[in-house]
């Protein structure tokens, strides 16, 4: 599989609660390394875009109101496998169906405030990392 990069979002809810530290904690713990950070609270815009693949589904509405409701961290995670190994960590979408000890069963209220994003294929990633970040703003680690 590789070293891969992802694109992470701790959620309007995760910043509301004060846990981003917590959120952050448990990609560095895992072994993911942080190459890009910044916060910022989405436009009406930028959700749509963001999520342009879910536009037209009955939660499409629900789902831009929330994530323009507040702050938002993205960040970019690096290390093997980084694309599954986010999805992992973060739990299943609907907390309640979430594993014990993921972000979202321990974090996450709802299947809408559910504490986390993460790119769900390299594909994605690509994408994803490049509607947040120019190629200056990924920095090196070692
Ligand atoms: P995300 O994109 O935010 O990482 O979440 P995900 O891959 O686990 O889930 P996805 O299918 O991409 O859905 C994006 C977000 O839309 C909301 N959703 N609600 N009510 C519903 O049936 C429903 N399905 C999805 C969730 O907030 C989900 O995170
Ligand atoms: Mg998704």
């Amino acid at each position: 599989m590789g070293v891969q990069r992802t694109l992470s979002i701790a959620k309007p809810d995760a910043v509301s609660k004060n846990v981003i530290g917590e959120i952050y904690s448990r990609f560095e713990k895992a072994g993911l390394r942080i190459v890009a950070a910044k916060m910022l609270r989405l436009s009406r815009e930028q959700a749509e875009g963001f999520y342009a693949e879910h536009k037209g589904r009955p939660f499409f509405p629900a789902l831009i109101d929330f994530m323009t409701s507040g702050p938002v961290t993205v960040q970019v995670l690096e290390g093997e496998g980084a694309v599954l190994q986010n999805r992992e960590l973060m739990g299943a979408t609907n907390p309640k169906e979430a594993a014990p000890g993921t972000i979202r069963a321990d974090f996450a209220e709802s299947i809408d405030a559910n504490a986390v994003h993460g790119s769900d294929s390299e594909e994605s990633a690509a994408r994803e990392i490049a509607f947040f970040f120019s190629t200056s703003e990924l920095c090196e680690r070692v």
